[in-house]
């Protein structure tokens, strides 16, 4: 309870923030877009990850205030990039407790409709592990999401319950392969015959194919360098960024 209180207040103090990681191009040409990252800036100054904080905030109920603010903060901060310039897709991450303990049709609407971010550049990342149950549930609601031009990507690929039957009848737009595929790639060709066949699997099924996790341009040539349209998100890119330094980074690009 006490956990819950101090969420509540970070919320009401503005605590909570944004940082955006670029995703760029196979190559480094070009930048497709960028996904959003909480952190919490805690009174002392002391930053929190959310790999800390996420889990707390799903259990006490805090996710669903916290998941509308960080919708909506990423579209306010997509629509400030697009009017100086920087036409850039924005990825949100979306709890499994935003499924299924808020109405995420009318929070992911509603975000759109108050920022006016273009519903066409908004994805939503949905880890593996949500999709556990309830398919019928889940194909019904991103039915609709998808309505509005929204695209939905499974996060996390490869690494939990999303059985190949599921993924077969549930068209994902996008399909991120968890960074645990990269470690190891280049020591072992085991593991890259395993993660080139994951990447190859996710090319077939999904029309935006994120790589996670690339740290250096070795694994950047391991996972092939002719694949033009693979996008990667990786600290040999960039880490996440305070959004005033995106522009710098794009203009490196160009
Ligand atoms: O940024 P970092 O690597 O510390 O993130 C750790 C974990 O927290 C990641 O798995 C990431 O998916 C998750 N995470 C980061 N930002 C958000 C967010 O805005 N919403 C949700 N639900 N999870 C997030
Ligand atoms: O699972 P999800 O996409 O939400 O995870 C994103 C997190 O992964 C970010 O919080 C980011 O800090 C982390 N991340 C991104 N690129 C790299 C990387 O190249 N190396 C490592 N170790 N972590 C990364
Ligand atoms: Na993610």
């Amino acid at each position: 309870v006490a956990l819950e209180q101090e969420m509540r207040l970070a919320m009401e103090r503005g605590e909570f923030f944004l940082q955006y990681q670029p995703q760029v191009l196979m190559g480094g040409s070009e930048i497709v877009g960028v996904e959003a990252l909480v952190r919490w800036r805690k009174p002392d100054g002391e930053v929190v990850s959310p790999g800390e904080f996420i889990p707390l905030a799903e259990e006490t109920g805090i996710m669903i205030p916290l998941g509308r603010w960080i919708l909506e903060e990423a579209c306010r901060q997509g629509v400030l990039w697009n009017r100086a310039g920087f036409e850039l897709k924005m990825s949100v991450n979306v709890s499994p407790v935003q499924i299924y303990g808020d109405d995420l049709y009318e929070t992911v609407a509603s975000a759109l409709e108050e920022t006016g971010f273009p519903a066409e550049r908004l994805t939503l990342e949905i880890t593996e592990n949500t999709f556990r149950d309830e398919k019928g549930l889940l194909l019904e609601l991103f039915d609709r999401i998808k309505a509005l031009g929204v695209k939905v990507a499974i996060d996390d690929f490869g690494t939990g319950y999303a059985s190949f039957d599921f993924i077969r009848n549930f068209p994902f737009y996008g399909i991120k392969i968890d960074r645990s595929f990269v470690l190891d790639l280049e020591r072992s060709p085991r593991s890259a015959a395993v993660a080139n066949s994951v990447i190859a699997m996710a090319r077939n099924m999904a029309r935006a194919v994120v790589v996670e996790g690339v740290e250096t341009k070795s694994q950047l040539f391991h996972i092939g360098g002719e694949k033009a349209d693979l996008i990667i998100q990786g600290f040999v890119y960039s880490r996440p960024l305070n959004p005033e330094k995106l522009p710098d980074f794009v203009e490196s690009l160009r």
